[in-house]
């Protein structure tokens, strides 16, 4: 590129920056005035969990990066944080097995993420909540009441659409589960997914799926944020959250709703095992030679070249660990249906259909997910103003 080209594409980029920046700070004393008070001090319950001011730091860095920001945002990020217990949240649960509640409250050594989840001011959460039958549904009917077109909802599990919906009825009036979603998703200001059961039905919808589960997009012909994984990592929901609170409005998606940021990659593309891939240094056998010296799975089945996630970047745990480096194959379980297209989970896919190489590789993962990779252009920025709520 010409010299001359070069100093305006920068003027082009700062200038998108600065209005960005610009567009921010409405959007943060907007909510400062507009949400309730925080219900925590956010500082003090980083301290209260040892975690300094230095490590805190350090997390703004990392998630102003993971957003695809630049680092004159981190303050903003720094501020969204301290924010994060101001948005009602309206959580539920559905067809599921809870596992992404689990993983999110269960951690032993919680970072920042699990910290701010930990704050999140939830009107309504079934599995946390001490309230119960109609106690439960009042509490549920004020809160969509009380922040109506202000509240997130969160929600957790499939809907069961056979037998009228009656395979899954909540509460002391046996509401069934779509018609509960249908009541709180038209009062939301956005709706995001947790978890591949809400996002794409998941274990529920696997063949034969005799209840006709799907997921709460398909069930309600809405649009939704789907923070696929099974269970997801806290880092992407937390991160879309800040997103929300940042702008005023959602991440950019893919074509399956899941925010870019953290699902535009292949997992294959980010494995600390994908040099050995290229050299063709497999494990053959379950702690055979190749196991011990970390070379790569996908002969025992690693689902990574046709998943789209960010697990190798940020893992689990406090960022210790992830599938395959603790010597599994990716099963894929960020991806609609891989119960039924993934298996068997520790087979490779029928290289008989598919043949070998990574063109090919390429090839089936474009046709099993649905995603072109090429079109990926991961910038949450410069379209990060256009989403707003997750309703068609
Ligand atoms: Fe599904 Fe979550 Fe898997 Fe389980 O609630 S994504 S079965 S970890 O728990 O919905
Ligand atoms: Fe990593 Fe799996 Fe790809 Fe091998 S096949 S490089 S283990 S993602
Ligand atoms: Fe799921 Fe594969 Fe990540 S199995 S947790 S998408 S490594």
């Amino acid at each position: 590129m010409a010299k001359g080209n070069n100093s305006e594409y920068k003027k082009m980029i700062d200038k998108q920056y600065s209005d960005l920046m610009k567009h921010c700070q409405v959007q943060m004393e907007k909510i400062e005035k507009d949400l309730p008070e925080p219900k925590e001090d956010f500082q003090a319950v980083l301290k209260e969990h040892g975690v300094s001011r230095r490590d805190f730091i350090k997390w703004t860095s990392a998630m102003t990066a993971a957003l695809m920001l630049p680092p004159i945002f981190r303050p903003m990020v720094a501020k969204a944080a301290e924010n994060f217990s101001r948005l009602p949240v309206v959580w539920l649960h559905f067809a599921e097995c809870t596992g992404c509640s689990e993983a999110f409250l269960r951690s032993s050594y919680p970072n920042v993420d699990d910290i701010l989840l930990d704050t999140i001011s939830l009107e309504y959460h079934e599995t946390l909540m001490a309230a119960s039958g109609y106690q439960a549904e009042q509490n549920l009917e004020k809160a969509i009441k009380d922040f109506a077109g202000k509240f997130i909802c969160v929600i957790e599990g499939a809907l069961p659409r056979g037998l009228n919906g009656k395979y899954l009825t909540l509460g002391p009036k046996g509401k069934t589960g779509i018609q509960v979603a249908k009541e709180v998703t038209s009062k939301a200001a956005a709706i995001v997914c947790i978890g591949s059961c809400s996002a794409f039905g998941n274990i529920q919808a696997a063949k034969p799926n005799p209840t006709d589960s799907v997921s709460i997009s398909k069930a309600l012909g809405i649009s939704t944020v789907n923070i696929a994984g099974c269970p997801p990592n806290s880092v992407n929901f937390t991160g879309t959250l800040l997103h929300y609170l940042l702008f005023g409005s959602l991440p950019t998606l893919d074509s399956l709703g899941r925010p870019l940021w953290a699902y535009g990659k292949r997992i294959h593309d980010d494995c600390e095992r994908r040099s050995h891939y290229d050299a063709s240094e497999f494990v053959e056998e379950w702690g055979d030679k190749g196991a011990l010296k970390g070379w790569c799975l996908y002969k025992m089945g690693c689902k990574g070249p046709y998943t789209y996630a960010n697990c190798g970047k940020v893992r689990f745990n406090d960022a210790i660990s992830w599938p395959i480096m603790a010597g599994h194959g990716c099963i894929g379980c960020t991806e609609p249906a891989f119960w039924d297209t993934m298996a068997p989970l520790e087979k490779p896919l029928d290289e008989k259909t598919y043949g070998g190489g990574e063109k090919t590789v390429d090839n089936i993962g474009i046709a099993l997910t649905g995603v072109a990779v090429a079109g990926i252009a991961v910038h949450a920025v410069a379209s990060g103003a256009r989403h707003s709520g997750g309703k068609k």
